[in-house]
């Protein structure tokens, strides 16, 4: 009302609301600036950020005092979307804080592993078979990928994660020693996973990068302790795992020093049995856009099949990945594991000549490997790995 009584025209009333608007919005960012550094004494003090008993407390108080046009139920859902925010505040905070989101985690160049660098602008190619068998196996499939005009790597698992306990578990020590030499003696890089720290050395001798696995993502001590070597890690993302949850794994490889990781989309699982898993593709412009991090994808143990990898491959580029993983062999049919999935050596050759990366002329259409399609092994892809 008027001094005079008369009411109050619209647009001073709005005007009034308009001044404790402001009021309000600088009491607010008070408070925000408080919540910040209650939460940075609360991490010194390794509590968590949310703390509801506050939070009720707080609230039973400010019910108790209302007395105003607001009853307990507006006072109440006003604090609580407040307390919300505050923990959104706490959230976003830690988030920047994340050494693996800062803009030049890893440097323009890309990570480097031996004469090769990934995500520098020059797809990779990680080619090799899924399991060190024989010498002469290795050797037959190392002088065919010394060949591929591209950047390459050699994969090959010495210790290998199978999901049948009665399947082929790989060579292991022997089969570490068979892949370097074989590496060697063609100049090629190698990658190869470690399954747990307490064989981490041997495989840290023998390999120029080191293979987290999909089961492994989850392996926080594993994570740890690749961290503090300086060797190139390259990180899968599990198969059950969230974008957010394959970070954070890549953070704690980070948090111990090791900058060098590139992260490898390999499928996650979902209700569709036609592939072994299924390829998320938009993983790939995500981890792009939010990271700096080189992203590649496993397109072999992804699909679990041979006659639609080389279009995936292609969309996989497409979106953005810095490079691919394919399995390979010189006699797939004869593999000790996933030869359902192998591709021919001459295929591999094929693919990447019709990916372009070898001439600057794209075979776009061409299916090279759908004619050579073996017959994939029957069941389900949960009983192959
Ligand atoms: C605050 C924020 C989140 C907690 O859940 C409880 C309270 C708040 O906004 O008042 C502040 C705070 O972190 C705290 O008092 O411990
Ligand atoms: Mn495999």
């Amino acid at each position: 009302m008027k001094s005079n009584g008369a009411p109050a025209s619209l647009g001073a009333l709005r005007a009034r609301i308009d001044d404790l608007n402001t009021q309000l919005l600088d009491l607010l960012q008070q408070r925000a600036a408080i919540v910040l550094e209650i939460a940075a004494a609360k991490r010194e003090q390794g509590l968590a950020g949310y703390d509801p008993q506050r939070e009720s407390d707080m609230l039973n108080a400010l019910v108790q005092s209302a007395d105003g046009a607001f009853g307990a139920p507006e006072i109440t859902s006003v604090f609580q979307s407040i307390f919300r925010a505050s923990l959104d505040i706490q959230d976003r905070e830690r988030r920047q804080q994340l050494r693996v989101l800062a803009p030049n985690a890893v440097p323009k160049e890309g990570v480097r592993v031996g004469n090769v660098s990934i995500g520098g602008g020059t797809p990779v190619l990680f080619a090799g078979p899924c399991s060190v068998e024989t010498p002469e196996q290795m050797e037959a499939i190392a002088a065919a990928i010394s060949r591929l005009p591209v950047q390459k790597i050699m994969r090959a698992g010495a210790f290998k994660p199978r999901t049948n306990p009665y399947t082929f578990q790989g060579l292991r020590e022997e089969g570490l020693r068979i892949l370097r030499d074989v590496a060697d003696r063609h100049g090629l890089p190698v990658v190869t996973e470690v399954l747990d720290t307490g064989t981490l050395d041997a495989v840290a001798d023998a390999a120029d990068m080191l293979q987290i696995g999909a089961r492994n993502m989850y392996n926080t001590e594993l994570l740890k302790a690749v961290g503090r070597l300086r060797k190139p890690v390259l990180l899968k993302r599990g198969f059950m795992a969230t974008l957010d949850e394959l970070l954070l794994a890549a953070e704690y490889i980070f948090s111990q020093g090791n900058e060098s990781v590139v992260l490898c989309e390999r499928g996650i699982r979902t209700f569709e049995g036609r592939t072994r898993f299924t390829l998320d593709i938009s993983a790939i412009p995500l981890l792009k856009q939010e990271t700096s991090l080189p992203v590649i994808v496993d397109v072999s143990h992804a699909l679990g099949r041979r006659d639609i990898l080389l279009p995936c491959a292609r969309a996989v580029m497409a979106a953005g990945a810095d490079g691919l993983m394919i399995e390979a062999h010189h006699r797939p049919e004869q593999a000790l594991s996933d030869g359902f999935q192998q591709v021919r050596l001459e295929d591999l050759a094929a693919i990447v000549e019709a990916l372009g990366w070898s001439k600057p002329s794209n075979q776009a259409g061409s299916n090279p490997i759908q004619d050579t399609e073996i017959e994939r092994t029957a069941g389900t892809g949960a009983l192959r790995g």
